[in-house]
């Protein structure tokens, strides 16, 4: 039986910071808050696709990686990015209604005109999103799907029939400013598991405790056996390489796992221009050979799978760095493959 899974997404602009716990573990310095009292603000709002509970009732709380030590917020009013994480099954139909509420002043009309396009799925022209071959959809008073205005919505149908559909995938802002308004945030991952893919473990309570710095958890719950993780690349103006929105570690995200936790982490680049990821310590399977180091094509991925401390695929205990390059800038992250309980990390 096919199931239709329904998503409420609105596009919102906001005030970032790219560093949001104030601290630089690689140059083991504190960072000051600037004048617009952030400690590594972008120039302009930048732009989320967030997502939102039925009828964008309330914001949907929801973490993007409920094993990272350092997402600020859960999910909440702060914010992380992507602004969502969609997940469906192969042969799912997916249903996603879009708002647009950017509320940026003095901005040309055409810039605040955004659209949802994805990668992965299968739809007809008139959900593809993509400018300007959208076709006015006859159901929806002949918008067109490719350039929803501020203050209207749109609802976009993507189905999954085949296998080839697994995998982790970007959507984004394909609308005439589409590159310039997915540079500024404007996409989000979708999640499509093949047949008997496992579901990921969930934390039993929080991972960060009042009082934990950037060097130092208090009670880090118990690692899970199976996790799966997000991490977008993508060029924040002003700022740089980013991962998930941030930049510097201490800020950037920490991966928690354990000796033997399988783990599937999914690497989508959602800048312009290709870039590689390395995690230090591991080796993953691509085709019949072994790597270190994923080449991501522009708004392409891979999914790495490890099983951590396992002779094929390396690692053990110990903070390992997530590396992630593009000609002249580079990012980075952490996997810490931990027991749990009190956690001391290094830094410069
Ligand atoms: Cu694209």
């Amino acid at each position: 039986m096919v199931k239709t899974r329904e998503y409420w997404l609105q596009l919102e602009n906001q005030p970032w910071d790219a560093s949001p716990w104030g601290v630089d573990r690689t140059s083991g310095k504190i960072l000051t808050r600037r004048a617009d009292e952030l400690f590594r603000g972008v120039s302009e709002d930048v732009l989320r696709i967030r997502r939102y509970e039925e009828n964008w009732a309330a914001p949907a709380a929801l973490p993007v990686n409920p094993w990272d030590l350092t997402e600020p917020d859960n999910g909440g009013a702060a914010g992380a990015f992507p602004g969502a994480v969609l997940t469906a099954k192969v042969a799912d139909e997916i249903k996603v209604h879009f708002r647009n509420m950017d509320q940026r002043a003095n901005l040309p009309a055409e810039q605040r005109v955004h659209s949802l396009h994805a990668h992965g799925v299968q739809r007809r022209p008139i959900y593809d999103g993509a400018y300007p071959l959208s076709p006015p959809d006859l159901q929806q008073n002949n918008r067109r799907g490719d350039r929803i205005g501020p203050g209207e919505s749109f609802t976009y149908l993507w189905s999954c029939p085949q296998k080839a559909a697994a995998g982790a995938w970007l959507f984004h802002d394909a609308a005439l400013a589409g590159p310039q308004s997915t540079a500024l945030g404007a996409f989000g991952v979708l999640l499509i598991r093949g047949p008997g893919e496992m579901e990921p473990d969930q934390p039993a309570s929080a991972l960060r405790r009042a009082g934990d710095v950037a060097t130092a958890f208090s009670d880090v719950p118990k690692p899970p056996r199976q996790s799966e993780y997000v991490l977008v690349f993508h060029r924040l103006p002003g700022v740089g390489l980013c991962l998930n929105g941030r930049q510097t570690l201490g800020n950037t995200p920490t991966l928690v796992a354990g000796f033997g936790t399988r783990m599937r982490v999914h690497c989508l680049n959602a800048t312009a221009a290709p870039l590689t990821v390395h995690i230090h310590g591991h080796r993953w399977e691509r085709g019949d050979s072994y790597t270190d180091a994923e080449v991501l094509p522009a708004g392409g991925g891979a999914t790495l799978s490890i099983l951590s401390g396992s002779a094929e695929n390396g690692g053990g205990m110990g903070e390992w760095l997530i590396d992630g390059a593009a000609a002249g800038d580079n990012v980075q992250g952490s996997l810490l493959v931990t027991a749990g309980g009190a956690v001391t990390l290094t830094s410069g």
